[in-house]
């Protein structure tokens, strides 16, 4: 068995109902990244949360030329990862979007607070196979899908535990099929967690 990581992307306050870049029924990712984060735990293995954390004047935003009104910015209740979430004590920060002129889409992108990029804490933990869910389907879990595969990772995306924005209705099926295409494959979190999957 090569170690498993669970990614869970960019569940936070502003990006679940209430909040203000809400995605449609964002806050149903928690409860089965809640039992996937208690068993990659559990088994020793790595979690490890993305948030968008963006600075104020950031071109990602529209007042700036960007695409998304004013969300997540840094050290604002918006951007703290939703109450829900458990998180076990042992789980990674990674922040992205830090920058004022890129979207950070992909947790790739992001770094630690002691400054490691999301594939050296990978590689530190010898880490192969990537289990990702969270939000939001076709931007933020998009790019790190297609990024974790770029870097040679496996990767299962957790279908019932990912939501998207649907700018155009279609877009989260599409970014399904482009993920499944680049060789991720798409299980439900419950069939995930089974020491022979
Ligand atoms: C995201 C839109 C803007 C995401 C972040 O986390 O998917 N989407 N910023
Ligand atoms: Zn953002």
């Amino acid at each position: 068995m090569h170690p498993t990581a669970l990614l869970i992307v960019d569940v936070q306050n502003d990006f679940c109902p209430g909040g203000a870049l809400a995605v449609p029924e964002g806050d149903q990712v928690i409860p089965p990244l809640n039992r996937a984060a208690a068993w990659v735990a559990q088994r020793g293995g790595l979690v490890v949360a993305s948030r968008d954390w963006h600075p104020r004047n950031t071109r990602h935003f529209k007042e700036f030329g960007g695409l998304w009104q004013v969300h997540c910015v840094q050290g604002t209740s918006g951007a703290a990862f939703h109450p829900d979430l458990r998180l076990p004590d042992s789980a990674i920060v990674v922040s992205k979007g830090t920058g004022t002129e890129d979207d950070g889409y992909s947790a790739f992108e992001g770094h630690t607070d002691d400054g490691r990029t999301l594939h050296e804490v990978l590689q530190a933990h010898g880490i192969r196979r990537l289990l990702v869910g969270g939000l939001a389907t076709d931007y933020c879990v998009r790019a790190s899908v297609l990024d974790a595969l770029k870097h040679g990772y496996e990767v299962v995306v957790l279908t019932d535990a990912i939501r998207g924005v649907n700018l155009q209705p279609d877009d989260s099926a599409r970014a399904l099929q482009e993920m499944q295409a680049h060789g991720a494959r798409l299980v439900p979190t419950d069939d995930s967690l089974r020491d022979d999957n």
